[in-house]
Formats: structure tokens, C-alpha cells, sequence
């Protein structure tokens, strides 16, 4: 049977979740056995979410409260998103924010512009790292075309991430949120195709390098550690927005599978899984993901709810 279009924006937020929740208890490990994540899908344990989520239910639900009061109204307004996530981060602080993305929200929170927040770190430069990235998919739930939802990628990002390379991360996995949601599930995915379509949206070089490694691995059988450390692993959006690309590359037709592999490459594992999962999720849709992660993760209804407000 065809897959809707409403079961792959649910199959987006879904996959983001699972692969966060999945993912966090082996954060930081460089190896991960497989009967260790074995024993963890299996768990009768609810799965619980980390900051990555958290900022995820707050961009989509931005997004979905512009659309309810103007559908016709621009789907971002930056203000109101900054004050968003920082509220995000004060309800649930215990999520596993990243050290500098607590200074930005705690400025944005008393009420410092995020304009300057968002460069009061890191000595001006502002953050590097994949928070912005992890967060906008949804932004795909509502682009127009490519070019809308990488515009709306950008845009999510710069109200906590001043550097450039954090931005081109959240453009970069926005556009692979577009075109995943677009792809036939039915039809193979032609991975060629899918990485020039992301060629197109970001042109600094150390990006271009990165999509060009991961049409190499491609060519290749290589393990999780190997493209680990061949794309990185890390918490830097160019070490892990890439990475995340490749996982779901790897194994498009299977999210489950493109969970674990994303697991299995270590690192910051809760992210690239998150980022992978949401890849997979919409491209095949919440009905192939496992039902009994489903079940045991904690925001499932709220993320049905808002997939199926933004579908
Ligand atoms: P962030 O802005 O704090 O960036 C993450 C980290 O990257 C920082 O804490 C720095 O160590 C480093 N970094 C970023 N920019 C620079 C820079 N310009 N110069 C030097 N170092 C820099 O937070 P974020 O929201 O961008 O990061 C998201 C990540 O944080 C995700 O992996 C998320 O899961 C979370 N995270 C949590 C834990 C944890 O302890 N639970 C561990 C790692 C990451
Ligand atoms: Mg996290
Ligand atoms: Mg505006
Ligand atoms: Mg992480």
C-alpha cells in the first residue's frame, strides 16, 4: 500500500525521536556492541528523550502555532522561536543541553536579543555545534520547495548558532529532510541523485568534501566506524550532519536499520541517530517503524499530534 504523505511527516518527528532516545544512553562510547543496543531496543523501559527532541516538539510547534493563527503568515518568526527554545531549555533543563547553548538560552531568557546572544560564546565566533541541525526537520513539514525549507533551516538556526558551519548543518539536514519526504518509498532511492540535491544547497568547501566522502563510503561496504572516522563523530555539525546523511544513505528502505547503524558509529550518537531517524521516518513513514519503540517513547502523542497539524 502507498504510503501517505500524513504517515511520512508523522514517520519524520517519530524517526527524530527514536534515534534521540535510542541513541542517548551511548553517547560519548567510541564502540557499541551489538548485543549492548540489542538489549536496549528490547528494554521494557520507556524511552526518554534528550535536548534534541526537546528543541524538535519546540520548532514544530512554532511552526504549527504560525499556521493556525495566519496560514498565510511567514512560518518562522525568529523572536518568538528564540524565546521558544530558551523556554524549551528552562522547563527541562536536565536534557542534556550542550555547555554553550545554555549561555545563549540563559541570555535569550533575560531578555538579551538573540542576535547578540547567540554571539556572546565562544569568544564571538558563537557555536559550531549540531544543535541547530538537530532540530529543524520539521522545517520540512511546511517548506514550499527545496530552496523554502533550506531558507527556513537557516533561519531556525541563526537565533542560537552565530557560526557558519552550525548554520550550513541545519540548511544541509533540512534539504535532506525535504527530499527524503519527497522520495517514493515504493522507488529506490537514487543516492546520486539525493547527494547533488544537497550539492545545491550548501557550497563551502569543507562541505562539498564532506558529501563527496560520503559518495565514496557508498561505493564501499564500510562499517560504522570506518565512516565514523572517515565523516566524524562528534558534536561539530560538519562532524555529524554529514554522518547522519550517510546513515540514512546507507540503509534508506529500513529505519530501524539506519537507526542503528547511526548508533553503531558511536559519538555523539543520540544526534546522528535523531537526525538519521528523521531521514528515514520520512522517507518510509511512521507505519515501518517498529511499533514496540513506538509505544515505549515518551512523547509519541505529541509528536503525532503536531505531524499531523503540519501535514
Ligand atoms: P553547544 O553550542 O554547547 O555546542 C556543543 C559543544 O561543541 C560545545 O559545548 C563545545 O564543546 C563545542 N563547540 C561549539 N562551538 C564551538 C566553538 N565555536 N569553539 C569551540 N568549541 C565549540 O550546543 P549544541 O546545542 O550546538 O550541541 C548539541 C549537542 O549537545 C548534541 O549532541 C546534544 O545531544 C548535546 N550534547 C549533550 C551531551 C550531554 O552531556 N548529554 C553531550 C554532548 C552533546
Ligand atoms: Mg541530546
Ligand atoms: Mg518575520
Ligand atoms: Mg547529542
Amino acid at each position: 500500500m502507498a504510503v501517505t504523505r500524513n504517515d511520512k511527516c508523522r514517520g519524520l518527528l517519530l524517526g527524530a525521536g527514536l534515534g534521540d532516545a535510542l541513541g542517548a544512553p551511548f553517547e560519548g562510547r567510541s564502540r557499541v556492541g551489538s548485543a549492548t543496543l540489542t538489549a536496549e531496543e528490547e528494554a521494557p523501559s520507556n524511552l526518554v528523550h534528550t535536548d534534541d527532541t526537546a528543541l524538535t516538539l519546540a520548532l514544530a510547534e512554532h511552526l504549527a502555532a504560525r499556521r493556525a493563527a495566519n496560514p498565510l503568515d511567514d512560518a518562522i518568526d525568529e523572536d518568538t522561536l528564540a524565546q521558544r527554545f530558551a523556554e524549551a531549555w528552562r522547563r527541562e533543563p536536565w536534557r542534556g543541553f550542550g555547555g554553550g547553548i545554555i549561555e545563549v538560552f540563559g541570555l535569550i531568557h533575560e531578555g538579551v536579543p538573540w542576535h547578540r546572544a547567540s554571539r556572546a560564546i565562544f569568544g564571538g565566533e558563537g557555536s559550531f555545534g549540531n544543535g541547530a541541525a538537530m532540530r529543524v526537520a520539521p522545517v520540512a513539514l511546511v517548506g514550499r520547495s527545496l530552496q523554502h525549507t533550506v531558507e527556513l533551516g537557516y533561519r531556525s538556526a541563526v537565533v542560537s548558532h552565530a557560526h557558519p558551519d552550525a548554520q550550513h548543518g541545519a540548511a544541509l539536514q533540512a534539504a535532506a529532510a525535504f527530499l527524503a519526504l519527497c522520495s517514493d518509498p515504493a522507488t529506490p532511492l537514487d543516492s546520486t541523485l539525493f547527494l547533488q540535491g544537497l550539492g545545491q544547497v550548501v557550497h563551502a568547501p569543507a562541505w562539498q568534501d564532506k558529501l563527496d566522502r560520503i559518495a565514496e563510503l557508498l561505493t564501499r561496504r564500510s562499517t560504522p566506524q570506518h565512516a565514523g572516522a572517515i565523516l566524524g563523530n562528534g558534536v561539530a555539525a560538519l562532524e555529524s550532519v554529514p554522518t547522519a546523511v550517510l546513515a540514512f544513505l546507507r540503509n534508506p528502505d529500513d529505519s530501524a536499520e539506519t537507526i542503528r547503524y547511526a548508533i553503531h558509529i558511536g559519538g555523539d550518537t543520540d544526534t546522528i541517530a535523531s537526525m538519521a531517524g528523521a531521514l528515514a521516518g520520512a522517507r518510509n513513514g511512521a507505519k515501518a517503524l517498529p511499533t514496540r519503540w513506538i509505544r515505549r517513547l515518551e512523547p509519541t502523542a505529541r509528536l503525532v499530534e503536531l505531524a499531523d497539524r503540519l501535514s
